[in-house]
C-alpha cells in the first residue's frame, strides 16, 4: 500500500515534468528569424582586429508580428566613454542613394540608442522621424573617410561599411566624412533595450562572426513604419567613427508573423537545464506514462 502511495504521486510528477519541459520546447521553438551581416572584423581604428574597443563585427535584425529588432555585435559597450552614433534607416537608398538626399525627401529614420552620445534628441531614447529641416551631425575623430580607408589599409586591414555595398558605394552614400548622429528630430516611440541573454532568448546567434565583449541590441514597434514591404538600408557608426556598419533588409507586414515571445527570462528557471528532448520524443513519452499510469491504477 505505501509503495502504491508513494509511486502515483511519483508518476504524476513525471508526467507534469515532462508536460513542462513540452512547454519550454513550444517557447524556445517561438525564437525569431535573424538576419545578419558580417562587417569586416578589421577596421575599427585606431588599432584594428578582435581587440580594438572600437570595432564592430556585425548587426541582425528580425520581426514579429507586433517588434522590429535589432542586435549589435562588437565590442563598444552600451553608454560607455566611446559611445555609440545614432542607428539610421533609410526607405529611399534605390531611388536616391544618398543619405543627405534621403533627409532631404523625409526618408529617414534615427533610432538613438545611446543615452550617452551627443545626439541632437531631444525626448529621450527613441525612433525619431527627419524631416528636410533636421540635420545629420558628423562628429567623428577623422578628416573624411578618405583619411579612414588610409589608415585601415595602412595597418593591413579591410574596410567594410555597409555589408552588400561596396566600399565606393557605401561611402558615396554616406558622404564624404560619414553621418553619426542626428542634429535633430521629431520622435515617433519609444525603444526597448535588450541585454545579450534577453536576444539569445530570442534565438540570437551571432557565432558566425568574430564574438564582441558587447552584444544587445532594440526594438521598436512595427506600427511605427507604414504597412507592406518595406526595403531600407541602415548603418551604424561609432560616435568616434571608429567603425562604421551595415546592412540592407526588408520590413515585411507585421500580419506576416506570428506573435512576439516572451524574452524575459523567468527567475523560477532552473540555473543548470538538462537538454530538451524533441517534441515528438516527448509525445511519446507523454502516451507511454499515461499508458503506464493507467494500467498500474486499482
Ligand atoms: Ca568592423
Amino acid at each position: 500500500m505505501m509503495t502504491q502511495l508513494l509511486t502515483k504521486p511519483l508518476q504524476l510528477a513525471t508526467v507534469s515534468a515532462v508536460l513542462w519541459a513540452i512547454a519550454t520546447s513550444a517557447t524556445q521553438a517561438a525564437s525569431l528569424t535573424w538576419n545578419y551581416a558580417a562587417d569586416s572584423s578589421s577596421d575599427g581604428i585606431s588599432t584594428l582586429g578582435v581587440s580594438s574597443e572600437s570595432e564592430m563585427f556585425g548587426l541582425a535584425y528580425a520581426q514579429d508580428s507586433e517588434n522590429i529588432y535589432f542586435a549589435f555585435n562588437s565590442n563598444l559597450s552600451l553608454g560607455g566613454t566611446n559611445p555609440w552614433g545614432d542607428f539610421f534607416l533609410n526607405f529611399n537608398y534605390w531611388q536616391n542613394p544618398s543619405i543627405d538626399s534621403s533627409l532631404a525627401n523625409g526618408n529617414l529614420l534615427a533610432v538613438h540608442f545611446d543615452a550617452e552620445n551627443s545626439s541632437g534628441a531631444t525626448e529621450g531614447l527613441g525612433v525619431y522621424q527627419l524631416n528636410p529641416n533636421d540635420s545629420l551631425l558628423f562628429t567623428a575623430d577623422w578628416a573624411n573617410y578618405d583619411q579612414y580607408n588610409q589608415q585601415v589599409w595602412q595597418s593591413g586591414g579591410q574596410v567594410t561599411n555597409i555589408t552588400g555595398l561596396g566600399i565606393g558605394e557605401s561611402q558615396n552614400y554616406l558622404g564624404a566624412y560619414g553621418r553619426s548622429v542626428m542634429g535633430s528630430g521629431t520622435k515617433l516611440g519609444d525603444i526597448q533595450l535588450f541585454e545579450q541573454n534577453q536576444l539569445t532568448l530570442l534565438g540570437l546567434d551571432f557565432s558566425g562572426q568574430p564574438l564582441g565583449s558587447s552584444i544587445f541590441g532594440f526594438s521598436f514597434a512595427r506600427s511605427l513604419l507604414p504597412d507592406g514591404n518595406l526595403d531600407w538600408i541602415g548603418h551604424v557608426m561609432a560616435q568616434s567613427g571608429a567603425d562604421t556598419m551595415g546592412m540592407i533588409g526588408q520590413f515585411q507586414p507585421g500580419s506576416a508573423f506570428p506573435p512576439p515571445p516572451n524574452p524575459t527570462p523567468s527567475p523560477d528557471l532552473d540555473p543548470d537545464p538538462q537538454p530538451v528532448p524533441e517534441p515528438s520524443v516527448l509525445m511519446a513519452m507523454v502516451v507511454a506514462l499515461v499508458g503506464f499510469c493507467t494500467r498500474k491504477s486499482p
